[in-house]
């Protein structure tokens, strides 16, 4: 008799945000970058995306996904990457041993959630396929580590290699042609530094004017500022990042999260034409935190930016309390912000 039963596995997955940025891909098919990158995840009680997989010979309609409950395409190439890297990895499981059901052929359906607001503006790709790929994995009862999931998640989304993990995760350039040795692994548990905090700062939900496949596609043809930050200042930023995690060296960690910030939105900058991410309200927030650290006489919060105008800033639980009652002020005489409205509260997590 034909299998009609239905399989279902469910996970989440959380959103990581760079401190030692992605831009540039050395090919484009498979999300190979220019330079290795570094990641703090954040608390899935804030911010994950939760994904069921099932399948089952009785859907008729194919592979589908549902997305904040509205049906989306996976038609896309990078999808449909997952897809077929996933399925060949049962289909492996299955052909070595003749009693597993065959789920490789059935049509997959997606049902995936976050629990933050889309109109914060956030990027959601990372934590999207990396739950994209845990879920189906699950369903598929692969015995993949998490590293090599990341090989499948970053062909989904570059960043997304990264939120196969919690606390500090980095993810390893490679050099191999056919992306085998381009992972993500573990730096540190969040465990290793449970005082760390992240406040995010939404400066605009309006979508972003550039895409970030785009904008490093033309950072990487046109910016010569680039060139020596894939040689030179990435490569030191790594290093010095992880010795300051590994120390739990706020201050280092600090510095070197803003010195990359600011590399990265210069390149862009340097890119002809021009890629602006920030916004008035950005630079509004960049100086505040200037202003907190000059009247903490010690470095006690940074700032980080992706491609898009919002401000992450990270900082130790012991100086929540001047990050939180002073971080408002002068930001609020600028854009008018609310706590709690316009921001977002979240620990590290494992
Ligand atoms: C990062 N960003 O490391 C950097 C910092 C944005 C700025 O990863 O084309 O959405 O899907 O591989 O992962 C955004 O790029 O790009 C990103 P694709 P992705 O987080």
């Amino acid at each position: 008799m034909a299998d009609t039963k239905v399989y279902r596995a469910s996970t989440t997955a959380p959103v990581n945000i760079a401190v030692v940025k992605y831009w540039g891909k050395r090919d484009a098919k498979l999300n190979l970058p220019t330079n290795s990158s570094l990641s703090v995840t954040l608390s899935q009680a804030d911010l994950r995306t939760l994904t069921t997989a099932s399948c089952s010979n009785s859907y008729t309609e194919g592979d589908s996904l549902t997305l904040n409950g509205e049906a989306a395409d996976v038609a896309g190439a990078r999808t449909q990457a997952c897809f077929r890297e996933l399925r060949s990895r049962r289909a492996a499981l299955e052909a070595a041993d003749a009693s597993l059901p065959k789920l490789s052929a059935m049509p997959v359906k997606l049902v995936s959630e976050n629990n933050f607001p889309t109109a914060a503006g956030l990027a959601s790709s990372a934590a999207g396929f990396a739950a994209l790929v845990k879920a189906i994995a699950l369903l598929y009862e692969l015995p993949d580590s998490p590293a090599e999931l990341s090989i499948v998640a970053r062909q989904g989304s570059g960043s997304a290699c990264r939120s196969l993990f919690g606390g500090y995760a980095a993810w390893r350039m490679g050099e191999k042609a056919d992306g085998s040795d381009s992972k993500a692994e573990l730096i540190a548990p969040a465990s290793h530094w449970p005082e760390m905090r992240a406040l995010i700062l939404v400066a605009s939900a309006a979508k972003k004017g550039v895409s970030s496949t785009s904008g490093m596609q033309q950072t990487v043809a046109t910016s010569g500022l680039f060139q020596q930050r894939i040689s030179t200042v990435v490569p030191a930023n790594m290093a010095s990042m992880e010795a300051a995690v590994h120390a739990k060296d706020f201050a280092k960690f600090a510095e070197v999260t803003m010195r990359e910030s600011n590399s990265f939105h210069a390149t862009c900058a340097d890119t002809y034409p021009p890629i602006f991410y920030m916004n008035d309200v950005s630079r509004a927030a960049i100086r505040a935190v200037e202003q907190i650290n000059a009247e903490a006489g010690e470095t006690i919060a940074a700032y980080t930016f992706d491609a898009g105008p919002n401000c992450v800033v990270y900082y130790l639980e012991k100086d929540a309390s001047t990050i939180l009652g002073t971080f408002y002020k002068p930001l609020a005489e600028v854009t008018g912000w609310k706590e709690g409205a316009a921001s977002i509260k979240s620990t590290v997590e494992l």
